[in-house]
């Protein structure tokens, strides 16, 4: 399962990397061209951080939401870091939505953004997710579930939200201080009692630009995925081989 995601992985990045000059929405088109526009056959994953990278950035937006609605079941968006009012001012896409419309668009995308789902597990065995785990042991999907992503919106300075957007994997044990700056850094022992403690086989992630496109860390058990300038990570799973229940988590 896991070679099988990163063969996929790395066909596209390997497209990627060759045009990821021309402008993320372009690049997104080609994704789907190359791999199959979403259908029964495709299914799609993106896994956070359509925004703020270029200026193609509303329409990525509406075209991953137009999917999202034609095809409710088989189209799947993760809230990025990006997704976030802090980050939107300050990297560019508040000011694409002011440009190309006006205030209230933003302030559409950013209500928007704050719904979008946190974590999608896969099949029950992949927690699939932008940043990664927590500063708690503790912590459960069900915490998960009970998180009110509606009434909280944005993921403020800590707290579950914060760190499911922004932490990042270290290859020591325990945990670190961010690199960022935000959030923290978890070793392999977090990543193996997180997926022990509920049941799951691997923690798939994104935030991070991984030289050869993605990498497999932390005894098998952390991969991180990464789409150049724009996707971190997306990934695709054929039901023509696979069948693979989504399920959302915090719906
Ligand atoms: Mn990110």
């Amino acid at each position: 399962m896991v070679g099988r995601l990163g063969l996929l992985l790395f066909r596209s990045i390997f497209f990627s990397r060759a045009n990821y000059w021309i402008g993320q929405f372009f690049d997104l088109l080609e994704i789907f061209r190359l791999n199959g526009f979403p259908s029964d056959a495709h299914h799609y994953l993106f896994n956070g951080d359509f925004v703020d990278r270029g200026s193609w950035s509303t329409e990525v937006a509406l075209l991953l939401y137009a999917y999202k609605w034609l095809r409710p079941d088989g189209f799947f968006l993760n809230r990025g870091n990006h997704e976030t009012d802090d980050m939107n001012r300050a990297y560019g896409f508040e000011g694409e939505c002011r440009a190309k419309y006006n205030e209230r668009v933003f302030k559409l995308f950013s209500e928007s953004f704050s719904a979008l789902p946190l974590a999608t597990l896969i099949g029950d065995k992949f927690f699939t997710l932008h940043g990664g785990l927590f500063s708690d042991d503790n912590t459960s999907l069900d915490d998960i579930r009970k998180l009110n992503r509606h009434n909280q919106r944005q993921p403020g300075q800590e707290g579950l939200m914060m760190e499911m957007l922004w932490t990042d994997p270290q290859p020591l044990p325990g945990r670190g201080p961010s690199k960022r700056g935000v959030g923290l850094q978890f070793g392999p022992d977090v990543t193996k009692r997180f997926c022990e403690k509920n049941g799951l086989e691997a923690v798939i992630r994104s935030h991070e630009v991984r030289m050869e496109g993605y990498e497999v860390e932390h005894d098998g058990r952390c991969i991180t995925g990464i789409y150049f300038v724009l996707f971190y990570m997306f990934f695709i799973l054929d039901d023509d081989t696979n069948h693979f229940d989504f399920s959302l988590l915090c719906t």
